[in-house]
């Protein structure tokens, strides 16, 4: 660590990633988590949680855009959406700017997140106040059994890394109760880490765990992420009933949807792993 500078060592991979501050913001230990909130001095705000970066101002729309309108978009007409974590409501942000979503919910463990985005992120939460959305802070796994079976169209988890609160996300069992309250057509995505540090781990068990859980296909999406391990990252997609590997782009509409990143054109190329990839999974 380089004094100055907020660093998150990826110790296992050997490498970190360092951003120089100007100022600490924010530092609390919710019921959950360590939180804190940094001013930096070229990436605008940055909120860490349990030492690990969550998302900065200067890139974070890469990830929420890549989190949000593959599924959505793939889905082609999705009425009911769920966000599983997600408390600093940038993928809510981006679920908003689909005018055709009736509802919204939102369900992240800590409240302290959503405090923060509200103190400290205003552009994410800019859409906040829209009716169709319904902000819940409970446990998300328990929200999922308790949820209607075949009730929703698109399901997001957008959780922190499968260690600590996020671990029981990554689990067979709740990707089954996951399969269970998606409607037939339905697709559920989930943030599954760096294609570089976890093909062989992460990525690939994931996949392996949604075909166990009923769902018939399922699509890996690497896109850039600057400030998290290994500057790459992925979401996974699984199709209950539909097939997530297929993606027509001249189908999507998307005018309406102020985007910065995504493009139906970059949807469908992501969709083609790169081979180092493709061989481990
Ligand atoms: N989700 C966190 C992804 C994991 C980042 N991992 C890390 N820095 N070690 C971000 C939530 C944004 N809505």
């Amino acid at each position: 660590p380089i004094e100055g500078w907020f660093t998150e060592v990826f110790d296992r991979h050997g490498s970190a990633i360092a951003l120089k501050v100007q100022e600490k913001l924010l530092d609390i230990t919710s019921e959950y988590q360590h939180l804190e909130v940094y001013q930096t001095e070229t990436y605008g705000r940055l909120m860490v949680l349990d030492g690990c970066v969550m998302l900065t101002d200067r890139d974070n729309f890469l990830y929420h855009e890549m989190m949000t309108h593959p599924a959505l978009l793939t889905h082609g007409a999705p009425r009911r959406v769920v966000i599983i974590g997600g408390g600093d409501c940038g993928t809510l942000k981006e679920v908003l700017k689909h005018e055709r979503v009736e509802h919204v919910t939102q369900i992240d463990i800590d409240e302290e997140v959503t405090n923060a985005a509200r103190q400290f992120f205003p552009a994410l939460v800019e859409r906040n106040d829209d009716p169709r959305a319904e902000l819940l802070f409970e446990d998300g796994v328990k929200w999922v059994d308790a949820c209607d079976e075949e009730s929703v169209d698109v399901l997001i988890i957008d959780s922190t890394d499968p260690v600590g609160p996020a671990e029981g996300l990554f689990k067979t069992d709740f990707l089954k109760r996951c399969h269970r309250i998606l409607k037939p057509g339905g697709v559920m995505v989930q943030q599954s880490e760096s294609p570089l540090y976890h093909t062989e781990t992460i990525i690939k068990s994931l996949r392996e765990d949604m075909g166990s859980a009923g769902f018939e296909s399922v699509a890996t999406l690497p896109f850039p992420q600057p400030t998290y391990p290994s500057g790459w990252w992925s979401c996974t997609m699984a199709g209950k009933g539909c097939d997530v590997t297929a993606f027509d782009p001249t189908t999507a509409r998307t005018e309406h949807l102020e985007l910065e990143y995504y493009t139906p054109e970059l949807h469908k190329a992501a969709l083609t792993l790169p081979p180092f990839m493709k061989r481990h999974l």
